[in-house]
């Protein structure tokens, strides 16, 4: 699945059960038109695909990995362990645990190789991390960045304003 020509990030995920999850990252790369490519990759079922896309990531010009996965979540820190890219983890919520485990197997990564994982579910926040990690270097991703921040700190004081009438 590719949204555009050449994406700068890749979200994959270890299944399309998954995408309920990781759709907010790519909901947030759209609304910052940030260009992106979707693939489940699957750290166990396709083991090979997974070692490819990592080493074959730089190279395609990507700049940011999103990875997402529940349960015995290796997906991210495998990837990780291939690329020096930035690798974003996802932790997703399976039914049982309520993602603990997921969180766990992401975020206790050894020395050396980093992932950064953000909270279970927490794709929306995935998402604007690789816009903040494009934004060092791209004027109008930050700007937009930066119009984003107004328009939450306007939504409070609107909400505000609202519980005072
Ligand atoms: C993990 O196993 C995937 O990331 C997914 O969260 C979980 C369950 O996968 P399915 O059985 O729904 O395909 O590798």
């Amino acid at each position: 699945m590719t949204d555009n020509a050449v994406p700068l990030v890749g979200v994959i995920m270890g299944s399309d059960s998954d995408f309920s999850v990781m759709a907010d990252a790519v909901q947030v790369l759209r609304d910052f038109n940030i260009t992106h490519e979707v693939e489940v990759v699957s750290a166990h079922r396709t083991p090979d695909k997974m070692v490819s896309y990592a080493r074959e990531a730089a190279g395609r010009g990507l700049k940011v990995i999103i990875a997402g996965a529940g349960g015995a979540a290796h997906l991210p820190g495998m990837v990780a362990s291939m690329t020096t890219l930035p690798v974003i983890g996802v932790p997703v919520p399976l039914a049982k645990l309520d993602g603990l485990d997921s969180l766990l197997s992401i975020v206790q990564m050894p020395g050396g190789i980093p992932v950064a994982t953000v909270s279970i579910g927490g794709a929306k926040n995935a998402g604007l991390l690789a816009a903040r990690i494009l934004g060092v270097q791209d004027r109008d991703i930050a700007a937009q960045l930066d119009a984003y921040a107004a328009e939450l700190t306007a939504a409070v004081e609107e909400k505000n304003t609202a519980l005072k009438a």
